[in-house]
């Protein structure tokens, strides 16, 4: 199999809104990421995926673009975007850039033409259809973000499909023009440098509204092959796809390179393991270790050489992982730690989200006046209207939540955590004199360089890179499991509980490689204290 550089970094995800904000208006801005760049230098990743810093009217911050060649003013210039691929470069960071081409923004020039009448050259950008014979959508399709995926327009008398919010009409993906205009945008961006494109929602492309089809449709796959071949093909550029829907089998169409279609997907079945079956992100179960296990397993082991996993526990529609599956109250470094050593030994490109290197932790909310997230306004709502207590919902929303991800990023421990010198759009959360960047730098045993030190050995060690995965039988509770590369083998173990578990193992320690803590003289025997993890060659 061919190599490639984007199987050896780490990338580190910038939710712009939120990181830092250079002009004091309360808004994280281009300025800012280039004022930070020496830091994510520090931490030693090789990518940052920016999440959109298109124009938009922020119906969905940013998910909602109404001009792709145009920089959102709030967050600078073009200039200033060119001068931030620029900087990165000197620091041997690549930019990949969002791409979100399900839908734009209803004020995008496409929509507003479309909008026109029936006969306008636009019109067939989007997915129109007539209402039913009783003046109702034209069938059941649902959005993500609460209510019916039909909007009307009175002044043509047509339906348009939106998967998302009504300000975010989805594109008809079987019209030709739209998908030329897509490439050539993406060219735009390809011209100016960029490392790659993650891709938004790309799995519902495809969708065939009238058969019900969203994800996966029929023709998904031809898109991204003639995508493939009018953009980045002859470029070496990372392309990963966010497609809720993948299995193995699916993740493998996407990303084997035989295919030529993209580098690696998201896929999503590990932080699905906490909500119940068939029901919504919002019905929760505790999560089992056991599952985590089989599930990063099935995924390790199954996409052998005809694919590439992404590895991630954050991002900007998740809650902060420490909250969800570490122990906050009583290990949240610990925990963090583990959590860290867990995922990037694993075989994969590991995905870091914004403050995640320092332990940032979910913040609640008391009442819906505090949320800013369309899909929490939208299912409180919903959810009120059908007999929910506001406490009920509002609880939901602390442990689900896609603000607990964005709140602003914690720098150093003065007023607004030094994220602005206004206001914040967004509140900050009440621990930044406790959990922020400049604390973690100055503390040798943080979070913080358990991530610079996993970095590193991903660039020391071809072996977590490359090698193979096999998982142990252990305690249901503890995660452990070996990888092997041209004769070597290490050992990685994981007691995943604030309770005290046992590992035996037949093999001895050759040499320490990272621990949250425990040093084991031996491995026959080893007691795990609570979030005890190590990795150590072995013989
Ligand atoms: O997310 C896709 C998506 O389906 C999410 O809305 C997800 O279902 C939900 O947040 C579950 O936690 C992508 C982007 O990552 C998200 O930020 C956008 O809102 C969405 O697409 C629309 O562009
Ligand atoms: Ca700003």
């Amino acid at each position: 199999m061919e190599k490639h550089w984007w199987q050896e970094v780490v990338v580190y995800q910038i939710y712009p809104r939120s990181f830092k904000d250079s002009n004091g208006d309360g808004i994280g801005d281009i300025g800012g990421i280039i004022e930070k760049l020496d830091y994510l230098k520090t931490l030693g990743i090789g990518a940052i995926w920016l999440s959109p810093v298109y124009a938009s009217p922020n119906d969905d911050n940013g998910y909602d673009i109404s001009d792709y060649e145009a920089i959102m003013s709030e967050f600078g210039t073009m200039e200033e975007m060119e001068h931030l691929i620029a900087e990165a470069k000197k620091r041997s960071i690549k930019i990949v850039m969002d791409l979100v081409v399900n839908h734009t923004s209803d004020e995008h020039h496409w929509f507003v033409e479309a909008k026109k009448s029936k006969k306008n050259a636009y019109r067939d950008y989007y997915i129109w259809s007539d209402p039913k014979a009783d003046g109702s959508a034209p069938n059941g399709l649902e959005s993500t973000f609460s209510g019916s995926a039909w909007e009307f327009d009175e002044s043509s008398g047509q339906y348009y499909l939106h998967l998302f919010s009504k300000k975010q009409p989805d594109l008809n993906w079987s019209n030709e023009k739209v998908r030329q205009s897509v490439y050539d945008m993406m060219n735009f961006w390809i011209e100016k440098g960029i490392g790659g494109f993650r891709m938004d929602v790309i799995d519902l492309i495809g969708k065939v509204p009238e058969e019900l089809i969203t994800g996966n449709g029929p023709k998904l796959h031809d898109y991204l092959k003639e995508m493939n071949q009018a953009t980045f093909g002859q470029h070496d550029l990372l392309t990963v796809g966010e497609t809720w829907g993948a299995t193995p089998e699916i993740a493998k169409l996407y990303s084997n390179p035989n295919r030529k279609e993209l580098s690696m997907v998201f896929q999503f079945e590990h932080v699905s393991l906490d909500e119940q079956p068939q029901k919504s992100k919002w019905d929760l179960r505790p999560l089992e270790v056991e599952q985590l296990k089989k599930v990063f397993a099935k995924w390790q082991t199954e996409l052998g050489n005809e694919g590439w996993n992404s590895l991630f526990w954050n991002n900007h529609d998740l809650p902060r992982i420490i909250s969800r599956w570490g122990d906050e109250k009583n290990y949240r470094v610990k925990s963090g730690k583990l959590l860290a050593i867990l995922l990037h030994l694993l075989k994969g490109t590991p995905y870091i989200y914004q403050g995640e290197e320092i332990g940032m932790t979910n913040r609640a909310v008391s009442t819906i006046e505090e949320v800013d997230d369309i899909e929490s306004i939208n299912m409180y709502q919903e959810r009120l209207n059908i007999g929910y207590e506001p406490a009920e919902i509002i609880q939901a929303i602390n442990v689900k939540g896609r603000d607990n991800a964005r709140t602003p990023m914690q720098w150093e421990d003065s007023e607004n955590a030094g994220f602005t010198k206004g206001k914040p759009w967004l509140f900050v959360n009440e621990n930044y004199p406790e959990i922020n960047v400049a604390k973690a730098l100055m503390n040798k045993d943080s979070l913080f360089y358990t991530y610079q030190k996993l970095i590193q050995l991903r660039k020391d060690n071809p072996l977590v890179v490359w090698g193979d995965f096999h998982l142990l039988k252990t305690a249901p509770e503890v995660f452990a499991y070996e990888r092997h590369y041209e004769g070597k083998t290490w050992l990685v173990v994981a007691n995943f509980t604030s309770e005290v578990n046992i590992f035996h193992y037949n093999g001895t320690i050759k040499e320490m490689i990272i621990t949250n803590g425990p040093e084991p003289a031996q491995l026959k025997e080893v007691s795990l204290m609570p979030w005890d993890a190590f990795v150590v060659e072995v013989v």
